[in-house]
C-alpha cells in the first residue's frame, strides 16, 4: 500500500518534470507529500555544543505539533538534527528543501543561520527563525523571517538591570566566544550599552566555543578588578567560564545573554549559576489565552516546571507557520487544496502569508517587519536562583 502511494506519487511527479521541464528540486507538488499532512521541517541542534538547546526546542516544537493538530490544513512535523554547527545544519536544510518542507524552522544558532539560510532561500523556502538572535538575520532574503527578538532590542535591558542593582558599578569587563556569530553580535551590542553608560570596559576577552578552560584569561581579567562581567557565549562555554569565574573568587554581578537562556545551564556552573542576570523574551508569568494554553500543555507534559524561553519560541515559530498556513487554506476558492498547488507556489504564498500575519503567541502578540524581523512589544531580566542543591533552580524575573 504504502510502495504504490509512493510509485505513483513518482509517477505524477515524473510527469509533472517533463510538461514543466523544471528542476528536480520545484518538480514535486505538495500533494506528493501531503499524504499525512503538508510537511513543516525543523532543524535543532540535538547534538554538539548547543545540544541543551535543542532539548528546549524540541519540546516546544512537539507541544505545538499537540496543540495544532486538529484544524485544516493537516500538517506533520519533520524534525532533523541540525548539530551545531555548520555542515550538519545544512545537509538537513537540503533534506528538507528536497524532501518537500513547505517551511523550515531552524536552525539553532545564528552562526548555522548565516551559512545555510541563504540555501533556503535561493530555493524560495520560508525559514522561521526560533532563536537567532544576531543583528542582520531577516536581511538575509526574502524568505528569512524570525520570531526570535535581536540582541540589539533585549541585551541592553540586562546591562540595565545590573546597574540598577548596584549603581557603584564602574569596571566592566566582557567576555564573548569570538568564533560564533550570535557572541559576537551581542558582545557590539553590550560594549555600546555599557558605553552609553560611561562605563568603556576595562578589558574585552575572546574566547573559543569549543574552551573549557578559562583560568590564564579569567585570571587576567580578575587583576584588573572588575565590578561587572558581561558574557555572550553558548551554554557550554558560558557555563563553565562563569564557574570558573566564581571559583577563582570573583564576587561581583555577572551578566549573561541568550546563549545561557536555559535551566539546562545548571548543571554546568551549579551553584554558581545563581546571581546571574539574562534579559528573556519571553515571561511565564504573562497573561493571555495563548501563554495559559501553551503553560498547561507544558506543565502537562513535563510536570510543574516553568518552561524556558527557547521552548517558548519554538511554539511559537510552529504556530506562526500553522496560522499561516490556516490563513491560506480558508482563503482558497471552494474545491481547492494546498496540497495541490505547485510545492514552489505554496512556499510563495506560505512566506507572504506568514509575513504579513499578527499572531496571539505565548511571547505576546507578534507581528513581522516586511523584511521579516520580529515585533514583539515586552521584553524582561531575569535573575537566576539556584537551590541549595546546586543543581536546580529557577529564572526569576525582576520587577
Ligand atoms: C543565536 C542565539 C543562540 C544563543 C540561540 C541558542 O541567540 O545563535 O542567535
Amino acid at each position: 500500500m504504502h510502495h504504490s502511494l509512493l510509485g505513483r506519487g513518482w509517477l505524477v511527479a515524473s510527469l509533472y518534470a517533463l510538461l514543466c521541464g523544471c528542476t528536480s528540486t520545484d518538480k514535486e507538488s505538495a500533494a506528493l507529500n501531503s499524504k499525512d499532512g503538508l510537511p513543516i521541517g525543523a532543524v535543532i541542534a540535538l547534538t554538539g555544543n548547543s545540544s541543551v538547546v535543542g532539548q528546549d526546542q524540541r519540546i516546544g516544537l512537539e507541544l505545538a505539533r499537540d496543540q495544532f493538530k486538529d484544524e485544516e490544513p493537516k500538517v506533520r512535523l519533520l524534525l532533523e538534527d541540525g548539530g551545531s554547527d555548520e555542515q550538519t545544519a545544512t545537509n538537513a536544510f537540503r533534506a528538507l528543501i528536497h524532501g518537500g518542507a513547505v517551511a523550515l524552522i531552524g536552525p539553532s544558532l545564528s552562526q548555522q543561520a548565516f551559512a545555510v539560510n541563504p540555501l533556503a532561500d535561493r530555493a524560495g523556502v520560508p525559514v522561521v527563525g526560533p532563536s537567532n538572535t544576531a543583528v542582520g538575520i531577516p536581511e538575509i532574503g526574502d524568505f528569512v523571517a524570525r520570531v526570535s527578538a535581536p540582541v540589539s532590542l533585549v541585551a541592553p535591558l540586562s546591562i540595565q538591570a545590573a546597574l540598577k542593582q548596584n549603581p557603584a558599578i564602574k569596571r566592566a569587563a566582557v567576555f564573548f566566544s569570538h568564533d560564533d556569530a550570535y557572541s559576537t553580535s551581542e558582545s557590539k551590542i553590550f560594549q555600546q550599552a555599557l558605553v552609553a553608560r560611561g562605563l568603556q570596559p576595562i578589558t574585552v576577552q575572546r574566547t573559543n566555543v569549543s574552551d573549557t578552560d578559562f583560568q590564564n584569561q579569567v585570571t587576567a581579567t580578575l587583576r584588573l578588578k572588575p565590578d561587572l562581567i558581561v558574557i555572550s557565549a553558548l551554554p557550554n562555554d558560558g557555563g563553565n567560564l562563569v564557574r570558573q569565574i566564581r571559583e577563582l573568587g570573583y564576587g561581583g554581578l555577572i551578566v549573561v545573554g541568550n546563549g545561557m537562556n536555559t535551566p539546562n545551564i545548571y548543571p554546568i556552573c551549579q551553584k554558581y549559576c545563581d546571581g546571574l542576570l539574562i534579559a528573556q523574551a519571553y515571561s511565564a508569568e504573562a497573561r493571555s489565552a495563548s501563554n495559559e494554553a501553551f503553560l498547561a500543555a507544558y506543565r502537562k507534559a513535563r510536570g510543574g516546571a516553568i518552561p524556558p524561553q527557547f521552548t517558548a519560541q519554538s511554539y511559537t515559530a510552529y504556530q506562526v507557520v500553522v496560522e499561516a498556513l490556516r490563513k491560506l487554506h480558508a482563503d482558497l476558492p471552494a474545491g481547492q487544496i494546498l496540497s495541490a498547488l505547485p510545492t514552489r507556489e505554496l512556499r510563495q504564498r506560505l512566506n507572504a502569508a506568514i509575513l504579513g500575519g499578527s499572531y496571539d503567541t505565548p511571547l505576546g502578540p507578534i507581528r513581522f517587519t516586511p523584511e521579516g524581523e520580529v515585533i514583539q512589544n515586552n521584553f524582561y531580566v531575569a535573575q537566576v536562583r539556584m537551590n541549595p542543591d546546586g543543581r536546580s533552580g529557577r529564572f526569576q524575573l525582576l520587577p
